[in-house]
């Protein structure tokens, strides 16, 4: 695996927000693409079947990695998150948000990518990061949890990762709330260091 295959996955706004800064900061990690490793982007809706039904579809791919970014305002560091929970639904809605994901599937899958060293290493580059140990019960724990649920299911060796992207200034101007931001360079800065991890990670095995 010289040149792993990658796809990176971002989401459009939702609620009360014009923009979402998971998608910005993807828009400008690919304005300047490594030529390793091999990357695909995907904006997903913010809808569970509907980007159910389109992740379960892009996997089929069979990627070495997946990185999924979302948006999570109120936040103020990036979060590495290491475990997705078999429950989900909107936020707001006691009762939806204890439904189940699937059925036939564990309570809950551990990332098996390093977030505590990719944590470490863009804390060494003055970027404030953490490993997160719940990403909430919204879409993007769903995203987490769905990912490896499919590829244990259909048989892909696929290992996923999600992270957790703070607000991006604007949207705080917009909100005209005292939120947590963070500039989109940071973020994307993150991005393109893991994305260098993974590759160097390859390289190393090659
Ligand atoms: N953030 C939400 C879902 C979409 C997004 O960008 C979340 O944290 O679950």
């Amino acid at each position: 695996m010289s040149q792993p295959t990658v796809l990176i996955t971002a989401f459009e706004p939702f609620g009360e927000w014009r923009t979402n800064s998971s998608w910005q900061c993807l828009v400008n990690f690919t304005r300047d693409l490594p030529l390793e490793p091999k990357i695909v982007t995907r904006l997903y809706p913010v809808d569970f079947a509907a980007a159910r039904t389109r992740l379960c579809r892009d996997l089929s791919a069979g990627y070495d990695v997946v990185l999924h970014l979302g948006q999570a305002s109120g936040r103020a560091t990036i979060d590495l998150e290491m475990f997705g929970l078999n429950i989900g639904g909107k936020p707001g809605d006691e009762q939806s948000n204890f439904r189940i994901l699937e059925s036939d599937g564990p309570a809950a899958y551990r990332s098996n990518l390093p977030l505590l060293d990719w944590a470490a290493k863009l804390r060494q580059r003055g970027i404030p990061a953490q490993v997160s140990y719940h990403a909430g019960t919204h879409l993007c724990n769903a995203m987490l949890y769905w990912t490896h649920y499919f590829a244990e299911r259909d048989g892909y060796a696929t290992r996923a990762a999600f992270v957790h992207v703070p607000l991006e200034p604007s949207q705080v101007v917009d909100a005209e709330r005292s939120l947590a931001s963070m500039p989109t360079s940071m973020p994307s800065t993150a991005l393109r260091c893991i994305v260098n991890e993974i590759q160097a990670e390859a390289s190393r095995l090659a």
